[in-house]
């Protein structure tokens, strides 16, 4: 049975209201479960007072640092360890930028008055430019899903795939690339309802050319025409206008694909009958390695200026396979950094107090839909953990916990979800040495005191 979400607009708000009681008081639920762990500041954040007014070194960012975790210049991670509710509340969100953010001071088109989206190409029957108070009286849905960088978790790579920084490399995400909002769009099937697409469509370009002028995506035609009413233009995050950071005024979503997907500053869409590479699908956001083998291409596919058919390096990722983590930091030894506000230092592993433990995590599986998640300790017998509802199946995550009689020592925990079509966490993934979409069974240690 398939439920469409858009018509469940009672139960968003309702979710988005819980999540927020739930926010302050299983904050503090959470501190106090992780004992020595609460004292560090980090942990011990107080919901963050409004931002104050942007000074210069501010700039690269808009985002206030006190409540994500600060990856590098222009990217900030979840704090995953201090997740606690369904909706991730924008400022938690993570941001993923290849450039600064850009903002409507700066770069005008962003404005509200200016921004103008075109929907043009050599598939389109009746090309048509819009601005943004037009794109609004469009039919609109809203959707909840996540939305995850493929560099999400590359740190098990080294910390437990027996990678270096050398065959891996990027930006050392944890768990927190990764949230869940409900995202207000227009959606494809309207847009192309509009301009018209004609038969021999190949692609479509997700285009903004506003933060670098490397930052469109090409999409497959049949991927979009297969979910137009779930992919779209996106202008709202839970229920407010996208801030700067996550694409301000107007971006893109791609459900259940790898955040790449889903364009921010979005100006331009294009359809045409041509394959189209762009960086970020040839050698950006694809699997390079040695069991993966780069996708045909013909001459007289589409080169995005500065890439040739030489950059085909590996085939793109698409969605975001089934994961899970636990509310628990994870230790860091052989990442080649340690974010500077992360709650541990190098090696440092999080402190739980002996006893029963109610233990928290997220399992997400956006192409089907979280079946069952599992854990085991100290490499015993895979146990069931309890879904807290609502599971609302494909494109979202779930909420699970655990009892755990916590006795001094270290040990370590492993989760593990199982998604609608049975394909479970592996053990480990092959290597990819742009460190993409690790799914492998998160193993996490802890020191009970
Ligand atoms: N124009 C533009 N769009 C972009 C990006 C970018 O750098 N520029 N980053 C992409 C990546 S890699 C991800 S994971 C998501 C992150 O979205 P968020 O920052 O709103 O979480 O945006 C995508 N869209
Ligand atoms: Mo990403």
């Amino acid at each position: 049975m398939k439920r469409h979400q858009a018509e469940d607009a009672a139960t968003v708000s309702q979710v988005l209201r819980e999540g927020t009681n739930l926010d302050r008081r299983s904050l503090f639920v959470s501190a106090a479960a992780f004992g020595a762990v609460a004292a560090t500041p980090v942990l011990a954040q107080a919901p963050a007072a409004p931002t104050p007014a942007a000074a210069p070194a501010r700039r690269i960012l808009v985002k206030d640092d006190s409540r994500v975790l600060n990856i590098g210049a222009t990217v900030r991670s979840g704090n995953y360890w201090n997740f606690t509710t369904f909706m991730t509340p924008v400022e938690e969100f993570y941001v993923r930028n290849h450039y600064p953010t850009p903002r409507a001071e700066d770069k005008t088109v962003l404005a509200r008055e200016n921004w103008k989206l075109k929907v043009h190409g050599a598939s389109v029957e009746r090309p048509f430019e819009i601005g943004y108070e037009d794109l609004l009286k469009m039919p609109s849905r809203s959707i909840i899903a996540t939305m995850e960088c493929h560099g999400n978790g590359r740190t098990l790579f080294w910390e437990q795939g027996g990678f270096t920084g050398q065959q891996v490399g990027g930006g050392n995400w944890v768990m927190g690339a990764v949230g869940q909002a409900e995202w207000q769009y227009v959606p494809m099937s309207a847009i192309l309802a509009r301009c018209g697409v004609k038969p021999d469509a190949a692609t479509v370009l997700f285009w903004s050319g506003v933060d670098g002028n490397d930052m469109g995506r090409p999409m497959p035609y049949a991927e979009i025409a297969s979910r137009a009413d779930d992919i779209g233009v996106c202008f709202a995050m839970n229920g407010n206008a996208l801030t700067p950071d996550h694409g301000a005024p107007v971006r893109i979503v791609v459900p259940g694909w790898g955040g790449t997907a889903s364009i921010k500053w979005v100006t331009e869409i294009r359809i045409t009958n041509k394959r189209v590479w762009s960086r970020l699908n040839t050698k950006g956001e694809v699997y390079i390695g040695p069991t993966y083998s780069a996708p045909e291409h013909a001459a007289d596919d589409e080169y995005l200026p500065g890439i040739t058919a030489a950059d085909i390096k590996g085939p793109m990722v698409t969605w975001m396979p089934p994961k899970s983590t636990l509310t628990v930091p994870l230790v860091l030894e052989k990442s080649p950094s340690v974010p500077s506000n992360y709650p541990l230092k190098r090696g440092e592993l999080p402190k739980l107090s002996a006893g029963r433990q109610t233990m928290r995590g997220y399992a997400w599986a956006p192409q089907h839909g979280v079946n069952a998640v599992e854990y085991r300790i100290d490499g015993g017998a895979w146990q069931r953990a309890t879904i807290q509802p609502p599971n609302m199946g494909r494109y979202t995550w779930v909420r699970f916990t655990f009892p755990w009689d916590a006795a001094a020592g270290t040990h370590t925990i492993e989760t593990r979800t199982t998604d609608n079509a049975g394909v479970s966490q592996p053990e480990q993934i092959p290597l990819n040495s742009l460190g993409m979409a690790n799914w492998s069974i998160p193993k996490f240690r802890i020191e009970v005191v």
